[in-house]
């Protein structure tokens, strides 16, 4: 029997959880409806940006490009994710701590990896595990641990079909359908709490994020996030749509040249929860809707600049939010140009070699790929950064857990252990966009080579 690909499972298991949270949450689907209307408008309009994402690859998958936020309670849960999201073709990429932002988890980004899976669906999962020694009452932590010790995340059946799947290499069509279906079991909201508003606030009262692991079935997705071509149109356009949005886009200031990401979210709503026990009737809020743009992906010193950038204009501003002019001056440093960012290796970049320019004139031999740039023979598309940016964006977690981010969690290294509790290692982001970019450099000395078989980089 034949296997259905992972690329096309993810894709089943990407609607289906659009499809789920449209219900769950109309909000959303206002979103959706929003954003398709902002990036059909700015297609039309800009003809280059058009292109340039054709060419890139990236037009196709505008429409179905999501991601989509998980927080899960043990070492347990977290491994048995990595394993179900590998039968999607989806791998851990990059270690997130968000401790640093004074919300006491860690996280992965679960994602394909290679272009032609990112083109055929980039949905991406942003897995977050709990830190439960961040909780310094022992009684509350060790009671948290013994709920979460309890509960069962996944069925029966979908355990099955992971062991079948992993044991056999794949799914067949009918397999996969059901495995997604079951997935969704896990990801979808239960009004039920599995403890009583007494326990619920305790936790609550320890950070807003541990009573949402903790006291439920399961890992409720909490958001889910279309792609759109211009944010500051959505923002504009949240209002008018019935979305309350929140009031800053996080992540770099408008530019000509976008770069990693920029996101911004409508609040969270206020759910009633049954809690157990008599009197359980309360609220939480956890779930929002999100959108984000994403731009070039950077070098590590594109990046080291990026957060000193904004480190600065945080240190100009009162609060732990910059202003957006203070943002703007600070980002004034950071080359708003193709050709400056590919110069200063600030940002990465796929070649195309310039048929014209090669026709008049073939470059030197030995070139580097800086001088066969400059010169006209290569010309560059960027690099779609493919990862996330929650720490710079701590703001969407203070706008949706009603204004609490913590300070005082420290920060020292925690990737082996969230590893451990993975089973695996997380994949280094950037060595992935080094790696795109030097095959595309590759394909174009190939190319030229064809031109001129005398010619070598
Ligand atoms: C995860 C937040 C991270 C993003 O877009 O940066 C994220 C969470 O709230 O669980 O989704
Ligand atoms: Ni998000």
């Amino acid at each position: 029997m034949s296997h259905m690909n992972p690329n096309d499972i993810r894709t089943l298991f990407s609607r289906a959880m659009s499809d789920l949270y449209r219900t769950e949450v109309p909000q959303y689907g206002t979103l959706c409806d929003l954003v398709n209307q902002v990036n059909d408008a700015e297609l039309a309009r800009n003809s280059q940006l058009a292109r340039s994402l054709r060419r890139g690859g990236q037009l196709d998958r505008l429409e179905v490009e999501r991601h989509g936020a998980i927080r899960v309670g043990t070492a347990e849960e977290l491994s048995t994710i990595r394993r179900l999201f590998a039968l999607m073709g989806m791998m851990p990429v990059g270690y997130y701590d968000l401790s640093v932002a004074g919300v006491p988890v860690h996280a992965t980004a679960f994602r394909p990896v290679n272009d032609a899976s990112l083109d055929h669906n980039p949905f991406r999962v942003f897995t977050s595990l709990l830190r439960l020694e961040l909780i310094s009452d022992v009684d509350l932590r060790e009671r948290a641990q013994e709920i979460l010790s309890r509960r069962k995340i996944f069925t029966a059946r979908c355990l099955a079909l992971l062991e079948q799947g992993e044991k056999q290499g794949g799914l067949g069509g009918e397999d996969a359908r059901e495995f997604v279906s079951e997935l969704l079991q896990t990801f979808k909201w239960h009004q039920e709490a599995t403890v009583d508003l007494e326990t619920f606030r305790r936790l609550r009262a320890a950070h807003a994020l541990v009573a949402d692991i903790v006291c439920f079935k399961g890992p409720h997705i909490n958001h889910l996030t279309p792609r759109t071509l211009d944010i500051d149109l959505v923002q504009e356009g949240m209002s008018n749509a019935g979305l309350s949005a929140k009031e800053v886009i996080e992540g770099p200031p408008r530019r000509e040249f976008p770069i990693l990401l920029r996101q911004t979210s409508f609040l969270a709503l206020e759910e009633p929860i049954r809690f157990l026990g008599q009197s359980g009737d309360g609220t939480h809020t956890a779930r929002f809707g999100e959108v984000e743009q994403r731009g070039c992906a950077l070098t590590r010193s594109g990046r080291a600049l990026y957060d000193d950038l904004l480190a600065k204009a945080r240190s100009t501003t009162a609060g732990s939010r910059p202003s957006s002019s203070a943002l703007d001056i600070a980002f004034s440093e950071f080359p708003d140009d193709a050709k400056e960012l590919f110069e200063r290796g600030l940002a990465f970049f796929r070649f195309e070699v310039a048929q014209a320019r090669v026709s008049e004139e073939m470059p030197p031999t030995g070139a580097s790929s800086q001088s066969l740039v400059a010169g006209g023979w290569l010309t560059l598309t960027p690099i779609t950064y493919e990862d996330f940016l929650p720490v710079s964006a701590a703001g969407i977690f203070r706008s949706n857990l009603g204004g609490e981010v913590r300070s005082g969690y420290e920060s020292a290294g925690h990737q082996r252990d969230f590893e451990s509790a993975l089973g695996a290692t997380v994949i280094d982001e950037i060595s992935l966009y080094e790696a795109t970019q030097s095959a595309s450099l590759a394909a174009c000395e190939r190319r030229l080579k064809t031109e001129c078989p005398a010619w070598s980089a």
